[in-house]
Order: C-alpha cells, then sequence, then structure tokens
C-alpha cells in the first residue's frame, strides 16, 4: 500500500520518486544554482537547526492550544473542535500575530535560510513578510499550481520556500513536486503574466489532480519524509501543491512557505512591509491558515 494519496487515492508506487538531495552542494552556490536549473527545485535537509524549528513548532501549537484546537501538551493532536472564534473574533488578526511570532520568524526568516537564499541569488535577499503558514488537520491538501499567478507582477525573479515545522511524514501529506515540470513550456506558457488578482476568469489550480497529472504526462511525483530543519525551494514555474494528510494519529502537519528575491529587484508592496495586503489585500484573513482548524481549506 503506497504511503501517498491524492484525493482519497493510493499513488501508484510507480508514479512516486524521491526528491533529490542536495545537501552535499550546501557551500557550493554555482552548484547549486545549476542544480535548481537542472531539477527545478532544491531539496536539503539540515539547513536549520533542528532545536529551532520544534521552538518555532511550539509556539504555534500553544496558540492553538489556547483557542481549543490542539490538546495540551499534545505536540500537535488535533481535539476536532476549535474555541477561535469565539475567543479571536477578528481571524486575520489573530493569524497575522501568530504567523508574526518570533520563535517562527526565526525559522523562516532566519540566518540559515536567508544563507541559503544568498547563494542561489548570488547577492543580498529579501525574504517577504507575509508568510503562509499551514496548520492541516487530516483530510487537507493543497492542489496543483505554479506559484507564478500569486508571485510574479513585478518580476518572476522569485522562489518559494516550504519548510515543515516539524517532521511531515509522506503520511501527513508533505509538499509534492512534479517532476521535470519546469520544462513544460506548454504549461509554463499559460502561466506566464497570468496574475491570479487581475484575471478573474481563471483559476490558478491546475485542474487535474496529481495523480492523474503524472499519468497523462508520463511523469513522477516527488517527495519525501521531511524532518524538521529540511526544506524544498523552487521557482515560480515548478508545479507543486501537497500529497493529503492521512495519517490516523490526528497530529496537524504544520509548514510555512514564504518568497524570496533579490534585494536589489523591486518589491512587489502586497507581501512586504508591516501591514501586508497578501495577494487580494485583504490581510492574513485570506489564508487557509487563518480558518478554525475545523474548517476545510479553499483550494490553494
Ligand atoms: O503546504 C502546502 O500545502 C502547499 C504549499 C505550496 O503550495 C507552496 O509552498 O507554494
Amino acid at each position: 500500500m503506497s504511503r501517498a494519496q491524492v484525493k482519497g487515492q493510493a499513488v501508484p508506487e510507480a508514479l512516486l520518486g524521491e526528491l533529490t538531495d542536495s545537501t552535499a552542494l550546501r557551500g557550493d552556490a554555482p552548484a547549486l544554482r545549476a542544480r535548481l536549473a537542472e531539477d527545478g527545485y532544491l531539496f536539503l535537509r539540515g539547513v536549520i537547526d533542528p532545536a529551532a524549528v520544534r521552538a518555532g513548532r511550539a509556539e504555534v501549537l500553544a496558540r492553538l492550544e489556547a483557542v481549543g484546537e490542539i490538546a495540551p501538551g499534545s505536540d500537535g493532536l488535533f481535539t476536532g473542535t476549535s474555541r477561535r472564534r469565539e475567543l479571536a473574533p477578528d481571524l486575520g488578526a489573530f493569524w497575522q500575530s501568530v504567523s508574526e511570532g518570533p520563535e517562527f520568524r526565526a525559522v523562516s526568516h532566519g540566518k540559515a535560510v536567508a544563507g541559503l537564499l544568498e547563494a542561489v541569488a548570488d547577492g543580498a535577499v529579501r525574504g517577504q513578510d507575509y508568510v503562509f503558514l499551514r496548520v492541516g488537520v487530516p483530510g487537507r491538501a493543497t492542489g496543483l499550481h505554479f506559484d507564478a499567478p500569486f508571485f510574479t507582477r513585478m518580476h518572476d525573479q522569485v522562489w518559494t520556500v516550504w519548510l515543515p515545522l516539524g517532521d511531515v511524514s509522506i503520511e501527513q501529506g508533505p509538499l509534492v513536486v512534479v517532476e521535470n515540470s519546469h520544462r513544460w513550456e506548454d504549461a509554463i506558457g499559460q502561466v506566464r503574466g497570468f496574475d491570479v488578482v487581475r484575471d478573474t476568469t481563471r483559476k490558478a489550480d491546475f485542474g487535474a489532480d496529481a495523480i492523474t497529472v503524472a499519468q497523462s504526462r508520463g511523469t513522477r511525483l516527488l517527495t519525501a519524509d521531511f524532518r524538521a530543519g529540511d526544506l524544498i525551494l523552487f521557482g515560480m514555474y515548478t508545479l507543486h501543491g501537497s500529497l493529503d494528510h492521512h495519517e490516523p494519529s490526528g497530529r496537524v502537519r504544520v509548514s510555512c512557505d514564504v518568497r524570496w528575491q533579490s534585494a536589489a529587484m523591486p518589491l512587489d508592496p502586497r507581501y512586504f512591509g508591516a501591514n501586508p495586503g497578501g495577494t487580494t489585500g485583504a490581510g492574513y484573513g485570506e489564508l487557509n491558515g487563518a480558518k478554525p482548524l475545523d474548517q476545510p481549506w479553499h483550494v490553494r
């Protein structure tokens, strides 16, 4: 039985592959850039101190314990209920405060991640202030999409960094990359210049589920058992999403995704500053993370 699941279906073993581990290239900036161009992503283990990651995780979970979503002292067991609306009626403000916790930010924007991005960008970098912190209960998943429609309004020299806050096994629905999708000029041509806010006639979601896409394109879905401290980085034209979280323990999957760019390139004001509006301008309230844990996610 495959450990990976998409929309309730087991991913056939032939469609599943391991992300290439580029940890050994960490001190070699040209080699990292070459690997990123070749594979469309960089997966590195142990970039961040696992103790710092655990502290960031604990900070986030403590906030959710306080609104009755996580069982106290359980390290992430969903209670099945939520008092978030009652105790923190401004859901956007609540989520912004969770997303700006100092222990969490020390992980998401700390020296370890910034140093890696400097190697990739070959110079000084900026990480977006607006972050996508995600706490997923079993049953949650993110559909396949490219990130370009969200983050390339100013330019497309932008990288996404996805990292787990704690271990995220394949059963808990980690990030999945569609192998070689960064070379699909037909699909990339569709999203080049597509702005999900300005063109409301289209959706950023790729439309088909990951198993169907891998089968029809003759490719594989690449993932890993992520551990605290690992990360994956990819560009705006790499198709990705998540596997289903179908682990029976009920432990939540905690992760964040943050975009980075060269400090010399123009900044998209939606994502930078003290009170960033985010993709649509609605602030943190528009994120899946801002929803009480007993509510379903929107597609992305
Ligand atoms: O964590 C997820 O479920 C999806 C993350 C994602 O789509 C991203 O990092 O761009």
